[in-house]
């Protein structure tokens, strides 16, 4: 092989690896029971929260998709697992009236026992962490009108957010701004944006029934809806819908340094990863 061939197979095996780095972009992982949440672990495998049959103890789990595209669980025995979220190499997952703390070997504990919050918990859906630990939980209620959203700070103190506003009905996805602020979807069709110091809640859009999880990358909030089997993008007040046909989008999450959002279809038990 001449100099010029061989440098032109380099250049071919280089930029095959390159474009093999990005390979579980746009997959479809299958075979979950109910997935309702995804997180990026440490190592960029993606854990996914699994309800199992619903109001069934003990069937529900921890899995994760590994780098190299195989599924493993990672812990068992939930209830019904729903929101997870990392801080310091811990992920936090609300189970139905409690949190627990699952450590990267598969060991979980409860971390916030449902007799500590100050009102009855009826239905914990999802969690977000500020950069201190502090835990925002929301409880979706009735999915009418009894949700609630709380703090969980690393004393094991345990807020009400919000008290009383009518803007809060049944919030499912939560997610911290800059540790002031937290973005809201309400399962009622609301997309807020709540001031932790104020406790003042601002409408920034509406249109999202079904509403479920939120991600965010610069000014481009992503959320999903349940029902309708859609993504949007919401931006400057600008709703577009970037994917749809879901059975029931869940829980989402930016993956991959926000390159792609991944997406758990609850019914069809699939984990979809869709380039942004
Ligand atoms: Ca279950
Ligand atoms: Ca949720």
């Amino acid at each position: 092989m001449n100099k010029i061939l061989q440098n032109l197979f380099l250049i071919i095996l280089v930029s095959l690896t390159l474009s093999g780095c990005g390979s579980d972009s746009n997959k479809k992982y299958e075979g979950f029971m109910m997935p309702e949440s995804v997180a990026e672990g440490p190592d960029g495998s993606i854990y996914v929260s699994e309800i199992g049959e619903r109001d069934i103890d003990k069937d529900g789990k921890i899995s994760k998709i590994n780098r190299d595209g195989t599924i493993e669980t990672v812990a068992s025995g939930l209830y019904d697992p729903k929101g997870i979220v990392f801080h310091n190499d811990k992920l936090y997952v609300t189970d139905r009236d409690v949190v627990i703390e699952v450590d990267l070997d598969g060991t979980w504990q409860v971390y916030a026992g449902t007799m500590l919050f100050p009102k009855v918990p009826v239905f914990f859906n999802d969690i977000d962490v500020s950069s201190n630990g502090t835990l925002y939980v929301s409880d979706t209620g009735d999915f009418k009108e009894s949700g609630f959203i709380f703090a969980v700070k690393p004393s094991g103190e345990i807020d009400l957010l919000f008290e009383g506003n009518d803007l809060i009905k049944a919030p499912n996805g939560v997610l911290v701004l800059e540790d002031s602020k937290l973005l809201i979807v309400d399962w009622a069709g609301d997309l807020l944006e709540g001031d932790l110091k104020s406790q003042e809640i601002k409408k920034l859009g509406e249109g999202f029934e079904g509403g479920d999880g939120l991600a965010i990358n610069n000014d481009t909030i992503y959320i999903s809806s349940w029902t309708k089997g859609t993504i949007y993008s919401f931006k400057n007040g600008v709703t577009k819908v970037i994917a749809d046909g879901f059975e029931a989008a869940a829980d989402i999450a930016l993956i991959r340094d926000n390159k792609v959002l991944a997406v758990p279809d609850m019914k069809a038990g699939t984990v979809t990863f869709i380039n942004i």
